[in-house]
């Protein structure tokens, strides 16, 4: 299927996703048209809204040491439920909907999640590091959030700023 990333500031970023009942060709077909979009968009996480699908599903896919992504490493996660989560961890995090932005951001240092698969099978799974950071930006997106909603005032004024003109440098070109 044609897919297109939704970028900020369109609305649709904010939809709650729904929970997925059923695992058929069709949630296949939109997992592998994520994959590829993403892979495309140089992205390591997508999440279904992102791509105008309000579904609880997520995509991640994140670089070996040599900044080489392999698709055995994906990880597909749908109805995704923390668990647990401990310790505190800063990032300097970008998101695919809101292009050419990069911020810090605070997030659980380690996270426990349930999830299922693309057959439907539950997993548990515990997250460190950037694999744990992303589970939880890409989360994040299921609830409606965006990174740039956790910034101080100043912050994401000085965001709204920048990217308002960025936005129209890119329609000028
Ligand atoms: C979410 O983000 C994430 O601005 C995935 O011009 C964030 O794939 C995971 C991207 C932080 C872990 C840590 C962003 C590509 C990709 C851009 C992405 C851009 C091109 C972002
Ligand atoms: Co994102």
């Amino acid at each position: 299927m044609k897919l297109n990333i939704v970028e900020y500031p369109d609305r649709r970023l904010k939809e709650k996703s729904v929970e997925v009942s059923v695992f058929d060709d069709k949630l296949y077909d939109l997992l592998d048209s994520m994959y590829d979009i993403m892979i495309d968009s140089n992205g390591i996480g997508l999440a279904a809204i992102q791509v105008a699908h309000a579904k609880q599903v997520l995509l991640i896919n994140l670089p070996d040491e040599n900044d080489k992504q392999h698709k055995e490493d994906l990880l597909e996660i749908i109805n995704p439920v923390i668990l647990e989560q401990s310790g505190e961890t800063t990032y300097q995090e970008g998101c695919l909907s809101v292009p050419k932005f990069y911020e810090d951001i605070k997030r659980y240092e380690k996270i426990k999640l349930k999830y299922q698969d693309r057959d439907g099978k539950e997993h548990t799974l515990d997250a460190d590091g950037l694999l744990s950071i992303a589970i939880q930006h890409e989360i994040d997106h299921l609830n409606g959030i965006l990174f740039i909603d956790k910034l101080s005032y100043s912050r994401r004024k000085k965001f709204e700023k920048e990217y308002k003109k960025m936005l129209k440098e890119r329609k000028k070109a």
